[in-house]
C-alpha cells in the first residue's frame, strides 16, 4: 500500500534532493533527477535529523551558570541545564557586551571556522560574521583547512590559486587531450560526493571510469586507484623525493622543455642546481629518491620517459599540502609541469585537487551564486585558522605568517556556528586544554557535537530541513529552491534568528537584519543574482517562478583560462607573481629565511617524530562528511564492533595479534583511541589509515587509570598541532605516527551518540 507522498526539493553539500515525510515522522531521501550518480551520503540524512544528539533547548554549563564567565579546567565535563531562549540570549548579549567594554572587540574569537550546511542565507559562519561585524569587530581566521598551505604557497609562485581550482581543465578536455596523468596523492572517487555548498550533477566518478588515459596513481592506499590506473605504493610523506627523482631524470636526460622554462618560468637555474646537487653534493637521481620513497629507481625512470613522451596532466591532492612541509610537493609537483613544458596547454600542465572535490574536473559553469552580504570587520587581527589551539594558549606570543611578525591576542569570548573544531583540529587533548581559556564559549550547533560540549552556552539550531533556503555550489549546474521539509527540533531556531536575538539585545537588530524576513532574504538575493544575469543578457526566472519550479538552471558563461592566455603572450598577460612568471625559485620566500620552506622545491625530511612505528593517515572519510552524518546509516553501517574502522596491511596485523573484526588501542605521545581492525592488502604495508570524523568520546582508560581515550576512534587525538610551515602556518593534519596494539579490556559504550546530562532550571 503506498501512499502519495508530497516531495519537496532541498541541497547539502553531498548533493541535491527532494525529501518527503510520512505521517510517523519518517524521513524519505530521493536523489535530484538530474544526478547521474547520487551521493551514497545521502543515506546518512534519515537518521541524523531526528537523532536524539539534536540539542532541542538552549543549555548552559552548570559551573559557568552558577560560578559566572571565566577560565577552567571543568570544559567538557560538567553536566549541562537547560533554560529559556530568553535567559540564554540575555546571558550571551551580556558577556559580549562586557567583553567589548572591557577588552574590545579583539577579544573576540569569531572566525569559527567550518563548514555547516548548505544553503546560501543560512550558511552559519556567513551568519555569524555578519553579526559580528554589526557590533564592531572580531578576531577572524584566515584561509582553511582544506587547502591552507597552498593559498599561501600558489600566490607566491603562479600568482593565484585560481588559475589552478576554479579554472581546473574538465575530465572531457582530459579525456580529449591527455596522454598520461601523473596522481600524486591519487583520485580518490570517495572524495567526488562532495562539493561545498552543493552539487546538483556528479561527474566525476564515471569521467574517471571513462577517461581513456593512462593513470599513473602515487598512493600507499589502493581506494585512490581508479580501475585501469596503474599504482605506485609509496611511502608517505615521500612524495617530493619521487618528484626531484623524476625532474632530475628529466633533466639530465634532456627531456625538460628550455623554452618554456625561460619564456614563462623564472629560477630554474636555481632547481636545476639543486637537482644536481651542485650546492649540497647529492644528486636528486631516480636511485637517491628510490632509497627515500620505495618505488624503484628503474621504474622512476620509466614513468619519467612516459611523461615526457606525450601529453600529460600532473595532479597533486590537496592531502598533500595538509602535511609538514605541505609546501614542497605542491611546488614541486609544479616545477615537474613547468620542465615539461604543457602549462596551459589543454589537458596538460599541472592541476591540484582533481580527486579532492567534486567541482574540480566539473565542466559545470563557474558563477558566484547567491550571496549574503557580511559588512566589513573594524578589527584587522586575524590568526591562520589551524593556529586556533596556539592562539588560546599562547595570547602575546609572536609568530611567523607569509613573511609577517603577528603576535596572538588575548581571546576572552569564543562564539562558533557551523563548524566543529574538536572535529577539525589536530592533538585534541591540547584543543581542550586551550578551550579552557577563555572566559566564555558560545556555540550554535544542530547537535551535541563534542564542540557543543565542550562550550558554556550551547544554542540549538536547525537544520537545513528545517528552513527555506537557495543552494548551489561555486561551479554547480542548479540553484535549488530549499523548501522546508520539516518542522524545527525542540526548541531550535535558525541561527539567523538565534543571532537577531543577540542583535536586537544590542541595539543593532536593523543593522543586522535591514528588515528583512529569511523569505526576503532569500528574495533579496536571489532577485540581485538574477538582474545580474539578465543585465548579461540571460533568462533567469523571476523568484516565485524558481521557488515554484524548485530548481533553475544556472546558465553557461564562457570558461576562462588564465594560464593559457598567459602561456601564449607572458609579456601581455603575466602572473601575479613579482616576475610576472612561475616562479621556480621565489626570492620573496628565500627573503624569509624560514628553514622549513626555502626559496624552492626541496625535499625536507620529516622532522623527527615520535610516536611509534606506523604511519597513520587520516584523511576524508568514505561514508560522511568530516563529522557530519557520523550517527547516520551510512557511517554506523561502516564501524567495526561500533568503531572507525582502521584499516592495517595482514603482515602489520599478524606481527601484533591482530585479527579483522578486533578492537585495537591506538595511540602515540599524545594520545590514545580505540578502533576496529580492517586488515587488508589496500594498505601498504607500515602504514594504517583511519579517517576523520568519528564523534570524539574522551573517557577515562578502563585499562590505565589515569589515562584517557577516545573510545570511539578519532585521529585528532593522535595527529600532532604543528603546522605546515612556518610561511603558511596551514593544517599538517594528514599525517601520525602511530603504534597499535590488540585491546583485551572491557569496552567502554559509547558517550557521544547520547546528549550529555542535562538538567532542568
Ligand atoms: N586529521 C585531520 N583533520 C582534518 C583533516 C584531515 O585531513 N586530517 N581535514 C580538515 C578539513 S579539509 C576540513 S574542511 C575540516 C572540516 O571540519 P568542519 O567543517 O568543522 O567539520 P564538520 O563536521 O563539517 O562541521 C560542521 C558542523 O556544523 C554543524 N552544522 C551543520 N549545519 C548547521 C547549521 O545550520 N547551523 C549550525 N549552527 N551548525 C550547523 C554540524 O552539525 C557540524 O558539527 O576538518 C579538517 N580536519
Ligand atoms: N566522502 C567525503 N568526501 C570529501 C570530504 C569528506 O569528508 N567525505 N571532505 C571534503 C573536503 S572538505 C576536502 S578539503 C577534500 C580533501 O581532499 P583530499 O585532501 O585530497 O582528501 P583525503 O581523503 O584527505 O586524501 C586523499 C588521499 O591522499 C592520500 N595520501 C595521504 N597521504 C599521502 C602521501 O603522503 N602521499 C601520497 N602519494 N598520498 C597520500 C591518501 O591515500 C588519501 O586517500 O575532500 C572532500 N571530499
Ligand atoms: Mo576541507
Amino acid at each position: 500500500m503506498t501512499t502519495e507522498r508530497t516531495w519537496l526539493p532541498s541541497s547539502s553539500h553531498w548533493g541535491a534532493f527532494r525529501a518527503a515525510t510520512d505521517p510517523d515522522g519518517t524521513l524519505h531521501v530521493e536523489p535530484h533527477p538530474a544526478d547521474p550518480a547520487p551521493s551514497p551520503l545521502l543515506g546518512n540524512l534519515a537518521g541524523t535529523v531526528r537523532h536524539r544528539t539534536r540539542v532541542r533547548r538552549p543549555a548552559i554549563r552548570r559551573g559557568w551558570l552558577e560560578g559566572g564567565p571565566g577560565p577552567t579546567g571543568a570544559r567538557g565535563s560538567e553536566e549541562f541545564v537547560e533554560v529559556s531562549w530568553d535567559t540564554a540570549l540575555d546571558l550571551v548579549a551580556e558577556q559580549l557586551e562586557r567583553t567589548r567594554r572591557e577588552h574590545g572587540n579583539e577579544a573576540i574569537f569569531g572566525g569559527s571556522y567550518g563548514w555547516s550546511s548548505a544553503g546560501r542565507f543560512h550558511h552559519a559562519q556567513s551568519q555569524l560574521h555578519r553579526f559580528h561585524n554589526t557590533i564592531g569587530g572580531y578576531t577572524a581566521s584566515r584561509n582553511n583547512y582544506s587547502f591552507g598551505t597552498s593559498q599561501v604557497l600558489l600566490p607566491h609562485v603562479i600568482g593565484s590559486t585560481d588559475a589552478l581550482l576554479q579554472h581546473a581543465d574538465s575530465w572531457q578536455t582530459i579525456r580529449e587531450h591527455t596522454d598520461l596523468v601523473v596522481a600524486f596523492g591519487g583520485l580518490a572517487t570517495k572524495n567526488l560526493s562532495i562539493a561545498s555548498g552543493g552539487i546538483t550533477r556528479h561527474t566525476g566518478s564515471a569521467a574517471l571510469r571513462d577517461l581513456g588515459t593512462d593513470v599513473a596513481v602515487i598512493s600507499p592506499l589502493a581506494d585512490d586507484v581508479p580501475p585501469g590506473s596503474s599504482w605506485y605504493p609509496i611511502a608517505p610523506g615521500t612524495d617530493v623525493a619521487l618528484q626531484l627523482g623524476l625532474a632530475h631524470t628529466l633533466l639530465t636526460s634532456g627531456h625538460h622543455d628550455q623554452d618554456f622554462l625561460e619564456r614563462c618560468c623564472t629560477g630554474f637555474d636555481v632547481f636545476a642546481d639543486y637537482l644536481l646537487g651542485e650546492r649540497d653534493g647529492t644528486a636528486k637521481s631516480a636511485e637517491w629518491a628510490a632509497g627515500i620513497c620505495g618505488i624503484d629507481a628503474a621504474d622512476i625512470r620509466a614513468l619519467a620517459a612516459r611523461m615526457a613522451a606525450g601529453r600529460t596532466l600532473i595532479t597533486v591532492s590537496w592531502s598533500l599540502q595538509r602535511t609538514e612541509h605541505g609546501e614542497q610537493p605542491v611546488w614541486a609537483g609544479l616545477a615537474l609541469a613547468a620542465m615539461l613544458g604543457q602549462i596551459g596547454l589543454p589537458g596538460g600542465g599541472f592541476g591540484h585537487g582533481y580527486g579532492s572535490m567534486a567541482d574540480i574536473g566539473d565542466d559545470a559553469p563557474v558563477l558566484r551564486p547567491p550571496t549574503l552580504p557580511l559588512g566589513r570587520n573594524p578589527v584587522s587581527t586575524f590568526i591562520p585558522v589551524a593556529r586556533i589551539a596556539d592562539l588560546l594558549l599562547n595570547p602575546g606570543q609572536q609568530y611567523d605568517y607569509d613573511g609577517q611578525r603577528l603576535t596572538y591576542p588575548e581571546i576572552r569570548l569564543v562564539h562558533w556556528a557551523g563548524g566543529n573544531p574538536f572535529h577539525h583540529h589536530q592533538d585534541l587533548n591540547r584543543l581542550r586544554r586551550a578551550f579552557g581559556r577563555p572566559d566564555t564559549v558560545v556555540v550554535q550547533e544542530t547537535h551535541w557535537t563534542a564542540t557543543a560540549r565542550h562550550a558554556d552556552v550551547v544554542l540549538p539550531a536547525t537544520v537545513a530541513l528545517e528552513r527555506e533556503d537557495v543552494g548551489a555550489g561555486r561551479r554547480d549546474s542548479h540553484l535549488i529552491a530549499m523548501h522546508q521539509v520539516l518542522d524545527p527540533i525542540g526548541e531550535a531556531r535558525d541561527d539567523y534568528d538565534i543571532l537577531a536575538g543577540l542583535a536586537r539585545r544590542l541595539g543593532v537588530h536593523e543593522e543586522f537584519t535591514e528588515g528583512r524576513s529569511p523569505r526576503e532574504w532569500l528574495v533579496h538575493m536571489y532577485e540581485q543574482w538574477r538582474s545580474g544575469l539578465v543585465a548579461q543578457g540571460h533568462d533567469i526566472p523571476p523568484f516565485a517562478e524558481f521557488w515554484a519550479a524548485g530548481d533553475v538552471r544556472i546558465p553557461d558563461v564562457p570558461r576562462r583560462a588564465p594560464l593559457v592566455a598567459f602561456r601564449s603572450d607572458p609579456q601581455q598577460n603575466p602572473l601575479r607573481t613579482p616576475s610576472g612568471r612561475i616562479e621556480l625559485f621565489s626570492a620573496t620566500i628565500d627573503s624569509f629565511g624560514h628553514p622549513d620552506c626555502p626559496g624552492h622545491p626541496a625535499w625536507l625530511p620529516a622532522r623527527q617524530r615520535r610516536g611509534g612505528p606506523l604511519h597513520l593517515i587520516a584523511n576524508q572519510p568514505s561514508t560522511r562528511l568530516h563529522g557530519q552524518g557520523d550517527v547516520g546509516a551510512v557511517s554506523q553501517g561502516a564501524k567495526v564492533a561500533g568503531r572507525e574502522p582502521i584499516r592495517i596491511h595482514p603482515q602489520d596485523a599478524a606481527a601484533r595479534g591482530i585479527s579483522d573484526g578486533a578492537v585495537v588501542r591506538v595511540f602515540n605521545h599524545l594520545g590514545a583511541c580505540l578502533a576496529g581492525a580492517r586488515v587488508t592488502e589496500d594498505v601498504r604495508p607500515g602504514v594504517v589509515a583511519l579517517a576523520t570524523g568519528a564523534w570524539f568520546d574522551p573517557q577515562p582508560d578502563p585499562v590505565r587509570p589515569g589515562e584517557t581515550l577516545c573510545a570511539h576512534g578519532n585521529p585528532n587525538v593522535l595527529t600532532a598541532d604543528v603546522p605546515s610551515s612556518r610561511l603558511s602556518q596551514g593544517c599538517a593534519g594528514q599525517h601520525a605516527h602511530v603504534e597499535v596494539e590488540r585491546y583485551d579490556g572491557p569496552v567502554p559504550a559509547l558517550r557521544c551518540s547520547e546528549p550529555p546530562p542535562l538538567a532542568d532550571s
